[in-house]
């Protein structure tokens, strides 16, 4: 299939409101199916008491993740966004099973990253079809551009750790990411975002990758496990350590190899 580029407007939707939707899929139906077969695979990978959204960077141990994560579409997507030069460092399943009470509090990734400057995109590729029925993310268009707002610690069903303080954002204005399994959408490391629990009898699976320009750098005495893999041009700047390819198809990274989050990052661990 003939590879889609952004159009200039799509480019100046995703400047003007922070997301995109609507792309032409990325995976067939067919192609979906098998990768959530292979999802199986690798989720046999997790030890007892994990679930998939501790299948977390592991596109370092897993050839199959790690082609997901470099696929020709999507970086062509991503080029539009961010130009030709970047890297990928980050991946992980969001994964929601029927009726589960599993929310993600209201959030700004670039809150939990020690990345600089920020200009990082995440993919966000859907597994499952997802919509409002079944927990699918949801984002205020435009709230990047109101810069970072602070955090705080958030207890109950989300699986992140830090959550916004309702009033430092309008939650009325919230979209609703729809997509199609094999589908993607794409959002800004400031965008305001979030995902309700799945009251529904299917399930809501979605991989984040997370993309950096090559002029990013991470905070390593903050993330020491940070590692760069350049899939898109070249890195003029060589701010940060390369990442070693993966050799198996299916195996798990080793628990200390997931990069810290930003309440990992203040108590130190
Ligand atoms: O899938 C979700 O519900 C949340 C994903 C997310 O927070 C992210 O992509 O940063």
């Amino acid at each position: 299939m003939e590879l889609q580029q952004l159009s200039e407007e799509q480019k100046e939707f995703y400047r003007t409101n922070g997301y995109l939707l609507d792309l032409a899929p990325v995976y067939t139906e067919a192609e979906m199916k098998q990768l959530n077969r292979d999802l199986q695979e690798l989720t046999k990978r997790l030890e007892p008491g994990e679930t998939m959204k501790d299948i977390r960077e592991w596109h370092m141990s897993s050839t199959w993740l790690y082609e997901i994560c470099t696929h020709p579409q999507l970086l062509r997507y991503v080029e539009g966004i961010l130009g030709p030069n970047f890297y990928v460092w980050g991946s992980q399943f969001f994964a929601k099973a029927p009726g589960s009470p599993d929310t993600v509090a209201w959030h700004q990734d670039a809150y939990y990253w020690p990345l600089h400057p920020h200009h990082t995109v995440t993919v966000w590729l859907a597994f499952t079809d997802v919509d409002e029925e079944n927990g699918a993310m949801g984002i205020i268009p435009g709230s990047h551009k109101a810069g970072l707002i602070k955090h705080r610690n958030v207890s109950g069903d989300s699986v992140l750790t830090l959550e916004l303080e309702q009033g430092t954002f309008n939650e009325s204005a919230a979209k609703p990411l729809r997509l199609k399994a094999g589908q993607v959408s794409l959002h800004d490391d400031a965008i305001v975002h979030g995902s309700p629990a799945n009251p529904s009898d299917r399930w809501r699976i979605g991989l984040t990758i997370r993309y950096s320009g090559t002029k990013v750098k991470c905070d390593l005495s903050r993330a020491p496990q940070f590692r760069a893999y350049l899939v898109n041009g070249t890195d003029e700047f060589l701010h940060n350590p390369q990442g070693e390819l993966p050799i198996e198809k299916f195996a798990r990274l080793p628990k200390e190899f997931h990069i810290a989050s930003a309440d990992e990052y203040e108590s130190g661990q």
